[in-house]
């Protein structure tokens, strides 16, 4: 027997934020199906759903001011599963109340979807669609508290609960910033666009480039490596490659998921959107490296918005640089 309440979206509210989550928004299920263009959407996975809860759980501010990448996501990985205990324990509350609740998990990719994996729902489009914040030039979702530095989780209920709108406005002033385009290491995010283009226009990430820093030990890199070895131009010094980090860094991503995924954080300690953490986050002494002062150009020409990046200081050296890509052995 379903508890009627007047406002249970109040209450839900109340509950997510009472267990941790930061902010929380609802996407009417019906509304959304209509803009997907995937089979990320949720009629994929179960029928009569009426509501998603979308939320979001910041990473700690200590994590994105310091050098270490691995602790950076040790600490991305705890956002995450405490996300996700959360939204178990909404699922639970809302069940208690008659109705029936399912959490997705926030970072598995389904290869039914996208060979190359997609989320079962991408969430990302999902919080921007209620509102719960705005995806930027490199395609993370922005909250105006901590900026894109948030782990974004998502039920799904029968219960039909009053949906939230898009905002207004972009939170990401795309070109004009651009600092996480120009800090990218694989250079991933758009550096150029039209004049006349808005951010909503040409927003993007090429996946592939990403995923070379942001999930550096992963099955992807294994075949690579393994291909690699497999045509090099001179006899193989077994030693050599044994010899090499990067079966100690498998091991390690495999045991822990460090350097599997959530490898990469530049483009996130370097956006300036963030009302809460941003103003901390830049003025501590490493963070003063990222982006120098003379260091970022932009050229207003032909049309065309650029930017370069002329730095950064040699003495920047995000751990995941360090080379792990067998060149030495096969050339
Ligand atoms: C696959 C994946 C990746 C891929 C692709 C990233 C991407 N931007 O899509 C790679 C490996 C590159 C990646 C990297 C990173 N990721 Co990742 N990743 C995911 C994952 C598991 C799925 C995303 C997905 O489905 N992408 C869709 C791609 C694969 O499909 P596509 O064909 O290119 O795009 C189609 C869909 O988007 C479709 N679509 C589907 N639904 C909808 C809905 C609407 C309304 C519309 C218009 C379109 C649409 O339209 C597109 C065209 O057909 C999500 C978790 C999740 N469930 O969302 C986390 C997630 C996106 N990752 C996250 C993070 C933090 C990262 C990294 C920072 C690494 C890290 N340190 O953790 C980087 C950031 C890269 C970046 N700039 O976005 C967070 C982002 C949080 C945030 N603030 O935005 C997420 C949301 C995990 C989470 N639960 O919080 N990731
Ligand atoms: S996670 Fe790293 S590689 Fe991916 S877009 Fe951000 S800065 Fe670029
Ligand atoms: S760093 Fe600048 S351009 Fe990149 S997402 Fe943040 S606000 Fe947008």
């Amino acid at each position: 027997m379903v508890a009627k309440t007047d406002n249970l979206k109040d209450e839900l509210i109340a509950q997510a934020k009472k267990l941790g989550a930061d902010e929380v928004r609802i996407v009417n299920i019906e509304a959304y199906e209509k803009f997907v263009p995937t089979n990320a959407k949720p009629s994929y996975l179960a029928q009569g759903m009426k509501s998603i809860v979308v939320f979001y759980k910041h990473l700690l501010t200590g994590a994105a001011i310091m050098r270490d990448v691995t602790t950076q996501a040790g600490n991305s990985h705890l956002a995450l599963d405490f996300g996700e205990e959360y939204s178990f324990y909404l699922g639970e509350w809302l069940e208690d109340k008659g109705y029936v609740a399912v959490p997705l998990s926030p970072e598995y990719a389904d290869l039914d979807i996208k060979p190359t994996g997609a989320g079962l729902l991408d969430l990302k489009w999902t919080a921007e669609f209620c509102g719960l914040g705005h995806v930027g030039l490199n395609l993370n979702f922005l909250s105006a508290e901590y900026g894109s530095r948030v782990y974004i989780v998502a039920l799904l209920t029968d219960a039909e609960l009053e949906p939230d709108t898009p905002l207004e406005k972009a939170l990401c002033p795309g070109m004009s910033c651009g600092r996480c385009a120009v800090v990218c290491p694989p250079k991933a995010i758009p550096l150029e666009a039209k004049l006349e283009q808005t951010v909503t226009d040409y927003r993007n990430l090429d996946q592939k480039l990403c995923s070379t820093s942001a999930m550096r030990i992963s099955v992807r890199s294994l075949f690579n490596i393994v291909f690699k070895l497999k045509s090099a131009k001179k006899a193989l010094d077994v030693d050599q490659i044994l010899d090499n980090p990067y079966w100690r860094d498998y091991w390690i991503a495999t045991n822990s998921k460090r350097g599997a995924f959530a490898a990469c954080f530049e483009c996130m300690y370097v956006c300036p959107v963030g009302k809460v953490d941003i103003k901390r986050i830049m003025s501590t002494p490493y963070r003063k490296f990222d982006i120098p002062a003379g260091s970022m150009k932009h050229t207003r020409e032909d049309g065309m918005h650029r930017l370069t990046y002329i730095g950064p200081p040699k003495d920047r050296d995000p751990e995941y640089m360090r080379d792990r890509d067998f060149d030495d052995a096969v050339k």
